[in-house]
């Protein structure tokens, strides 16, 4: 199972907002996350020996009309 959350943001679900979307194996999900402001921001495995393990990247988010689209940088791609 993985747990991926923005520390700081909530996520945007069918069933409502919540802190982390619980996925388990060989399933998948719609969430949506609308940042705050623009910046730099995280998204991890809310299971401590996942983020340990480089599960975890980050978001850039640039303001809105810069030209550009929101990139992901990180260690390894979240499943
Ligand atoms: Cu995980």
């Amino acid at each position: 199972m993985h747990s991926p959350r923005f520390p700081g943001q909530l996520l945007t679900t069918a069933t409502g907002p919540v802190q982390a979307s619980a996925l388990m194996p060989a399933l998948t999900r719609v969430v949506d996350m609308t940042p705050v402001s623009p910046g730099t921001w995280t998204i991890m495995c809310d299971i401590h020996d996942h983020t340990e393990a480089g599960m975890i990247a980050q978001l850039v988010v640039k303001p809105a009309g810069s030209g550009t689209s929101p990139s992901l940088a990180g260690r390894r791609a979240l499943a």
